[in-house]
């Protein structure tokens, strides 16, 4: 891109890269399966996913459509349940 980003617009850009990148691998190329997305929060969020005890489990909590991939409105889904974790533990230390 032309101009230099934001912060901000960096991270936005940064979400769907990432997607783009993982979903990229194998399969359909718009959506991740089990073992892209295991690789993703792998690599990319082994912080905030660390207590998730069953990647398989949230996998298919996150499959709204039950097609054994994630698109990219159900990884959405995702960043909004970490970015809310991220909220809620910054508003409680204040
Ligand atoms: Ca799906």
């Amino acid at each position: 891109m032309a101009t230099e980003l934001t912060e901000l617009e960096l991270a936005i850009e940064k979400l769907v890269t990432a997607f783009l990148d993982h979903s990229g691998q194998e399969g359909r190329k718009g959506s991740l399966t089990p073992s892209e997305f295991s690789a993703l929060v792998q690599l990319q969020l082994p912080n905030l996913m660390k207590e998730v005890p069953s990647l398989e489990e949230k996998m298919q909590e996150l499959d709204v459509n039950q097609d054994g991939e994630l698109k990219f409105s159900e990884y959405w889904r995702l960043m909004g349940e970490l970015a809310k974790a991220i909220r809620r533990e910054k508003a409680g230390k204040k």
